[in-house]
């Protein structure tokens, strides 16, 4: 069985042994959240990004939405990975050439997890070559995988999805499938999920495969209600950014005085949040003062619903030959397998 562990030789270990590269990279990261933070309340309306929600108190809360009730997507997708494995493979496995699996904003791996031990026992020769952001997330997932599923090659990038989507194509000659779960395309806008896609067919090869979950549209209500949670945690998960914004950009919003508002476009499909000054006042963010009148907003997130029919649109329109579709029983989510032209 092929099981090389290439986890903790030094090359795949971005600014982690040396504490100087850790600081510096530490310092443009901030630097550059305040500078789309600058850009983004600037802006009109007002926005700020969700990729900043995950602090260490976002993604608590985002492990709190992922509990609730009304927020089916993880539930659904689960479902689709832990009940329709042989559909995945099926999907993804071409022959019994080796390959690599990659897997974009990997998180926990909790979905993935199930797909990797399938994988293992079909006896397919992989590797597993999860990328995040977070270094401390990859580290847990690494010790999960390695007590659940011993035998599974792991190889962790830490960084950037197309900068470490680069380093695997050079590492590595093998063909390529990557996942990209959790509707987290559903976070760009329309125009910034055609140009991800285009992008990501660049990066890789002809006949490689990728994996997208997308949330579909469906009743408006069941929809609205995934974000618009009665408990509040969803609002809480949107002023945690300013908390964040607060701490490490020197800021002193008071969250008492803004308020989350969602909403859901059956037309459009995009569901939005936006936090609402509930007054006229400043708010310091480092030297600058930014004034908000009473009302105003700010655009926080979008979570886009599709249809089958546009998500095929834009598998066409992106260079990818539409391979396969597997949904959840109550057909409220779908995994779309594409592959390279
Ligand atoms: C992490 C992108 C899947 O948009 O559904 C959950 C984030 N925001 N509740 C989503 C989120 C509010 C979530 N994704």
């Amino acid at each position: 069985m092929y099981s090389l562990n290439l986890t903790n030789l030094p090359l795949m270990q971005s600014n982690q042994d040396t504490g100087s590269a850790c600081t510096e990279y530490g310092d443009m990261a901030t630097e550059k959240f305040r500078q789309e933070v600058f850009d983004g309340l600037a802006s009109t309306p007002r926005r700020l990004s969700s990729k900043y929600f995950y602090d260490e108190k976002g993604d608590r809360l985002f492990q709190q939405i992922m509990a609730m009730p009304e927020y089916y997507l993880t539930k659904c997708e689960l479902d689709i990975f832990s009940n329709k494995t042989p559909e995945l493979f099926k999907a993804i496995v071409q022959d019994d050439e080796p390959f690599d699996l990659i897997e974009l904003g990997a998180g926990d791996g909790m979905k993935s997890s199930y797909l990797i031990k399938y994988l293992q026992e079909e006896g397919v020769e992989f590797t597993y070559m999860p990328i995040d952001i977070s270094g401390s997330i990859l580290n847990v997932l690494n010790e999960k995988l390695r007590s659940d599923i011993p035998e599974v090659s792991i190889l962790s990038l830490e960084g950037e999805y197309f900068e470490m989507l680069g380093k695997a194509a050079s590492l590595s000659q093998r063909r390529k499938v990557v996942l990209f779960l959790g509707s987290n395309i559903g976070n760009m806008e329309l125009n910034e999920a055609f140009e991800f896609s285009m992008e990501l067919n660049k990066k890789l090869s002809t006949g490689d495969v990728i994996l997208i979950g997308f949330d579909l549209r469906k009743n408006p209500h069941t929809i609205l209600n995934a974000y618009n949670d009665k408990a509040g945690i969803t609002a809480a998960f949107n002023l945690n950014l300013l908390t964040r914004i607060n701490r490490e950009l020197d800021a002193d919003f008071d969250v008492e005085q803004f308020q989350h508002f969602q909403t859901y476009d059956p037309e459009s499909g995009a569901c939005r949040s936006y936090l609402i000054s509930l007054l006229n006042q400043n708010v310091r963010i480092g030297g600058e003062t930014i004034s908000f009148v009473k009302d105003e907003l700010i655009y926080m997130e979008v979570s886009q619903k599709f249809s089958k029919c546009e998500i095929k649109e834009m598998a066409q329109q992106t260079g990818f030959d539409f391979v396969g579709e597997i949904s959840d029983s109550k057909g409220w989510f779908l995994d779309a397998a594409w592959r390279v032209i």
